[in-house]
């Protein structure tokens, strides 16, 4: 399926700029097993980048002019890259600009480009297209100009350039895209920003993502007021608590007791994040013991923390991860992601796929009027250059 996106991308590429590309780069998205909204909390993630990519392919425009198309979107755009970076009402060109505003920030010097790009990462199903977008720009531009910026420097900008445009989010997307390896998940402190790789060996399991084909609005706004809450509650578990640092440092009943002095909604996220960060480490454990079993049930565990306290889940995903709750050959099912619609992500013993597809699919249209989308998604490598470059 890459193969076939590369070669339009660079088919595209020749036909619109008369000469082959000088870099064409692959940028994945990222799946998550577990660590769901603590990575912005000083927690730990267990992220993997998936082979699902954007391709862009690259040349120096030898002039300030660069010229950007998304293929995909039959969109493009012009900008000259000494000039200061606005936000616009064209989304997908804010994420361009928002990194080339950070490298001019970081002091990097570089000239015009030509850039086409296409992808077969799903937008808006929490498979993080916008991250491969700012990372596999980004590798791109260092790799066409030489600029030496080490990959987790890509991810750390690719966040920021995430914030520019409007949500302030954690590193573990661009991490993930930047750091991925085939076959592995990646344990990600997100405090120190230390990790380590984890063989993804699901035994007997697949992993497959339903998605609800639903984005409910107002998605940043609810995703950057949870942060918000989450620091409003660190600050008065760290006035009570000295010892306290951040969330990981902290009990349940550390969280219980200062109930009193938080609003519900900050009580109700804290106590989320606290025990997300004690079940990603459990997860990884049990992932490296081969029990899926327990990490199935953590699954399970992180979805209702979703839907329940941190209330970042919706009718639609809490439908499918009901629903496959009730099915002997799931062991684990949660909301992906930000949350308020996208994708669940499943552990499903072989041989019983099909049938559950077949199942939740007619489940869903039945209940929600929506054809269910699925994917197979295998875990992949991080961004890169493509082998022919
Ligand atoms: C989005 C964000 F971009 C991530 O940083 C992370 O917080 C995630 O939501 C929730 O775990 O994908």
């Amino acid at each position: 399926m890459n193969d076939i996106l590369i070669k339009k991308t660079n088919t595209f590429f020749k036909e619109t700029f008369g000469a082959e590309p000088q870099k064409i780069v692959l940028s994945p998205g990222r799946i998550n097993i577990i660590g769901e909204h603590v990575d912005y909390n000083d927690g730990y993630v267990l992220p993997a980048a998936i082979d699902k990519i954007i391709c862009f392919a690259f040349e120096k425009s030898n002039s300030n002019t660069s010229r950007i198309i998304a293929i995909d979107l039959d969109d493009e755009f012009e900008m000259d890259v000494t000039g200061s970076m606005e936000l616009t009402d064209n989304v997908w060109t804010n994420y361009i600009r928002g990194v080339v505003n950070q490298l001019k920030i970081n002091g990097f010097e570089f000239e015009g480009f030509n850039c086409v790009f296409s992808s077969n990462i799903p937008v808006g199903s929490g498979l993080s297209s916008s991250a491969a977008l700012e990372c596999g720009f980004l590798f791109g531009i260092n790799e066409l100009f030489n600029l030496n910026i080490k990959p987790i420097d890509i991810a750390l900008m690719g966040q920021k350039a995430e914030h520019w445009v409007g949500i302030n989010c954690g590193i573990m997307d661009q991490f993930s895209s930047v750091m991925g390896q085939e076959n592995k998940v990646i344990k990600i402190d997100c405090r120190t920003l230390e990790y380590e790789y984890h063989d993804a060996n699901f035994s007997d399991y697949s992993l497959i993502l339903f998605d609800s084909n639903v984005k409910h609005s107002l998605f940043s706004s609810a995703y950057n007021t949870r942060r918000e809450e989450c620091e409003e509650g660190l600050s008065i578990l760290k006035n009570n608590f000295p010892a306290v640092n951040s969330f990981r440092d902290c009990t349940e009943s550390q969280v219980l007791s200062v109930k009193d002095k938080m609003s519900e909604n900050v009580f109700k996220r804290s106590l989320f994040a606290v025990k997300e960060i004690k079940r990603v480490i459990q997860a990884c454990e049990a992932l490296d013991k081969g029990d899926i079993e327990t990490l199935g049930r953590l699954m399970f565990e992180t979805h209702e923390g979703l839907s329940a306290d941190y209330e970042v889940s919706c009718a639609e995903l809490d439908m499918i991860v009901d629903t496959l709750k009730k099915e002997e050959a799931v062991v684990g099912s949660r909301l992906m992601g930000g949350g308020f619609g996208g994708c669940t992500i499943n552990l499903i013993k072989k041989g019983h796929e099909e049938a559950i597809k077949k199942k939740l699919s007619a489940l869903y249209f039945d209940a929600f009027g929506i054809e269910l989308k699925i994917y197979d998604v295998k875990i992949g490598n991080g961004t890169s250059l493509y082998k022919n470059n």
